[in-house]
């Protein structure tokens, strides 16, 4: 158990700016790197997705801040796009910066066990987001093979088009995976070795379990798809032929090596984001979290099972039927164990006294989002119906209404609560209020279109729909225009919450230690934590979500908080 002093106490001198902020073993200076890279790197998710989707709206114009969009560059946005959302905003932002900044504060300790290995975890991230960029600007430009990479494009054509920036891409994703590696070592073995004195396993709050279970799952399924890379790198660059059917490889098997990741992928950031909705959740609602041991059970169920979905991606694939039936059937049971995630939240909202404080805002719109993305798989799971929806704008809808709740609703929620701890100020309420409701609808009214469009055959992956004149017809024209419309709407919302973020961090009113009288120990540490985080070791006498018992005044009672004495 690690001794922890504030400041000084942590046997060292002050520091200079760069030992303090750049070169900083400081798990939440290691944090802050991770959640301002991560929002770097949305705007360019965000840029990408605006220049594509105004050449489908608006095919053949000059696109204002790029110009004209030909297919190339559609492909390359697009994968750029997917990529750049997934393993550059959703994991850095929910797990890394999160994990980082949340784990030793939220455990009672002074720092991850592994400092300098978390240093180094994050500058391998860096110059993962570096090389990505950097492929941007090389001949031929970004890889466009799409983020799931299927040979024998990807092996071909892709390459042939971007020589330089598909096996970039391939190098950013295998040193971005290996930062995620050591980030989770960090997480699982500080949370078993770390926890103040009286933590015991049921008294660590879900949303720090639900971060080391994603870590669990992200190192188990991680291994394959390296492997992966690594042989489609040599049909890339050396010739062999892995995924070469004409030279006795198959390209489904990429298709498998990359679902058993990527499938139990969109658990490894679902965890996260539900283990924060739990804690904000429970704060305004003062409600102890409904059945605390099922939920942490169900997410370990969870993380096995989506070990056995991954399939379900490969339906019209040409797999044997049989084995669709099998992985149907496994799909639509993994329905369940989410399914009773959402009831156990809206159980804890029931009877509660709720605020609707922006992060609970959030929160609740989590669970409508994620809802919808969830139902909406079902049709997909099924692979009688998916032979129908297989790669239309209903799986982009539906993937996105799964995907936006995790990686933008979880992490608006989480930073809107956790703002006051990470730098000692209060957002603005209202501000917070307009991006919320701005985000929201905006959000809805680009993909319910597209799920109509989808429901209609409208087909992914198409740069210019004037060559389709059945996919011109009857309104399908229009409803992209809208889903356009909307995006615009959503990121012009989005500059309401960049500037009340860093003009809250500038001058925003001083936040007290405990502004949302939460449980937890991180605040019990004081807004801003001082390196170190706690002056004296917090001891823990209960669960973090002891609001409504008997013995809590007011609906308060934190976790280090002695009993009173009979
Ligand atoms: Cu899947």
């Amino acid at each position: 158990m690690s001794s922890a002093t504030a400041d000084a106490g942590h046997g060292h001198h002050d520091q200079g700016f760069i030992k303090k902020y750049l070169w900083s073993t400081d798990h939440k200076v290691i944090g802050f790197q991770y959640l301002f890279t991560g929002m770097f790197m949305a705007l360019i998710g965000g840029f990408t997705v605006y220049v594509f989707r105004m050449q489908l709206a608006f095919p053949g114009m000059s696109v204002p801040g790029f110009g004209r969009v030909t297919a190339h560059d559609y492909n390359s946005l697009v994968t750029t796009h997917g990529s750049v959302m997934i393993f550059w905003v959703a994991m850095p932002v929910l797990i890394a910066a999160l994990g980082n900044y949340l784990i030793p504060l939220m455990i009672g300790c002074d720092d991850m066990v592994f400092p300098r290995i978390n240093r180094l975890s994050y500058q391998l991230f860096l110059v993962s987001s570096l090389v990505l960029i950097t492929s941007f600007f090389v001949d031929g430009g970004a890889f466009g093979g799409a983020w799931t990479a299927y040979p024998p494009l990807s092996a071909k054509a892709a390459y042939n088009l971007t020589p330089h920036g598909a096996p970039l891409w391939l190098v950013a994703v295998a040193l971005e995976f290996v930062a995620f590696l050591l980030g989770g070592i960090n997480f699982i073995t500080t949370v078993m070795n770390s926890r103040a004195p009286g933590m015991k396993m049921f008294d660590v709050p879900i949303v720090v379990w639900m971060i080391v279970i994603a870590s669990i799952v992200f190192m188990a399924s991680v291994g394959p798809l390296v492997a992966g890379a690594v042989m489609l790198l040599f049909d890339q660059t050396v010739g062999t032929g892995f995924f070469d059917p004409s030279r006795g490889g198959d390209p489904v098997l990429w298709q498998h090596l990359f679902w058993f990741f990527g499938h139990p992928e969109v658990y490894v950031v679902l965890l996260p984001a539900m283990g924060i909705v739990a804690e904000i959740i429970t704060v305004f609602s003062r409600k102890k979290l409904f059945a605390y041991k099922t939920v942490l059970y169900t997410a370990i169920g969870t993380g096995v099972l989506s070990f056995f979905v991954w399939a379900h991606h490969q339906f019209v694939a040409g797999i044997d039927p049989r084995m669709a039936n099998i992985f149907s059937v496994t799909t639509l049971l993994i329905s369940i164990p989410v399914a009773e995630m959402v009831f156990v939240y809206i159980a804890t909202l029931y009877g509660g006294s709720i605020r609707l404080t922006t992060p609970m805002l959030w929160a609740l719109a989590f669970i409508g989002e994620f809802l919808i993305g969830g139902v909406t798989g079902i049709f997909l799971g099924a692979s009688g119906s998916d032979i129908y929806f297989h790669d239309t704008y209903f799986v982009v809808a539906h993937f996105h209404y799964t995907f936006f709740p995790i990686a933008f609703i979880g992490s608006f929620a989480a930073i809107t609560y956790w703002f006051p701890k990470m730098f000692g100020k209060m957002l603005n309420e209202t501000w917070g209020k307009v991006h919320f409701w701005g985000t929201i609808i905006a959000f809805n009214f680009i993909f319910i279109p597209l799920f109509l469009t989808g429901a209609r055959g409208d087909h992914r992956r198409i740069y210019d729909y004037t060559h389709f004149p059945d996919l011109m017809k009857a309104g399908m024209q229009e409803m992209r225009v809208l889903a356009t419309l909307a995006l615009v709407v959503l990121l012009a919302f989005q500059v309401v919450f960049l500037v009340n973020f860093f003009y809250s961090l500038v001058k925003g009113k001083k936040a007290e230690q405990n502004p949302w009288k939460a449980n937890t120990l991180e605040w019990v540490a004081a807004s801003p934590p001082p390196h170190g985080n706690f002056p004296e070791l917090p001891t823990v006498y209960r669960g973090p979500y002891e609001y409504s018992h008997p013995e809590a005044k007011d609906d308060y009672w934190p976790q280090n908080q002695p009993p009173q004495t009979a």
